[in-house]
C-alpha cells in the first residue's frame, strides 16, 4: 500500500525564511544545533504521519470544506525543548484562528486514524534540530507579523541526508 508522510501547516513566504535564516546565524552559536534549511521552515498544524492515499484524499476533502478568514501571526517567542531537542520561535499570544484552525485539522487527522499527539498543541516554527542541552535563547524583542491567507497540506520526504518539504495543495483562508 503507497503512503506518504505528510501534514498541514503554514508556509512561510521566502524574504521571512531569509530574514529568519540571518537572525538566527547571527543570533546562535554554530555548535547550537544543526539548523533546518531556509525553505523547509514552516508552521505545523497537524501532523498526520504516513498516510494512505484514500486518507489522504479524504482528509483534502474535509479541508476545502474549512472556512476562515484569514489572521496575522506574530512570531515574537523562542523556546527550548531539551526532549525533542529542538529551539523554536513561536508566538506570546497565537491568534484564535490559528489555534482553530490547528483543532478542526487535527481533530479531522484523529477521526481518520492519524493518532495526534496527547500533548497540547504549541505553535512554533523549528529553527535547530538536535539542540545542545544548554542554550542562551535570545532575549525577548525580535517580532515578525506574517499574514496566513492560506494553509498547505506537505509532504516530507527524506532523501539522501535530507528533508524536503513539497506542498501539495493550498487552500484560502478569507
Ligand atoms: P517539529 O518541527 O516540532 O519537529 C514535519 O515533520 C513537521 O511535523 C515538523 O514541523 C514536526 O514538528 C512535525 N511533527 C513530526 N512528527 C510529529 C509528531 N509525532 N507529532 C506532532 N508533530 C510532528
Amino acid at each position: 500500500m503507497e503512503t506518504q508522510r505528510l501534514f498541514f501547516g503554514i508556509g512561510l513566504p521566502d524574504a521571512l525564511q531569509q530574514q529568519l535564516v540571518r537572525w538566527r546565524a547571527d543570533r546562535f552559536p554554530d555548535d547550537a544545533g544543526r539548523p533546518i534549511a531556509a525553505a523547509n521552515l514552516h508552521l505545523t498544524l497537524a501532523f498526520l504521519g504516513e498516510v494512505k492515499s484514500e486518507t489522504a484524499q479524504k482528509l483534502q476533502q474535509l479541508a476545502a470544506r474549512i472556512e476562515q478568514p484569514a489572521f496575522d501571526l506574530d512570531l515574537d517567542d523562542a523556546g527550548h525543548w531539551p526532549r525533542p531537542a529542538v529551539v523554536w520561535l513561536g508566538c506570546q499570544r497565537p491568534p484564535r484562528g490559528l489555534l482553530q484552525l490547528a483543532d478542526l485539522l487535527r481533530a479531522q487527522a484523529a477521526r481518520h486514524g492519524c493518532a495526534q499527539s496527547a500533548q497540547p498543541f504549541h505553535p512554533h516554527v523549528t529553527l535547530l534540530r538536535d539542540a545542545a542541552p544548554r542554550i542562551a535563547l535570545p532575549p525577548r524583542g525580535f517580532h515578525w507579523r506574517l499574514r496566513v491567507d492560506h494553509f498547505s497540506l506537505f509532504s516530507s520526504h527524506y532523501a539522501r541526508g535530507r528533508t524536503r518539504y513539497q506542498a501539495l495543495a493550498s487552500w484560502p483562508l478569507t
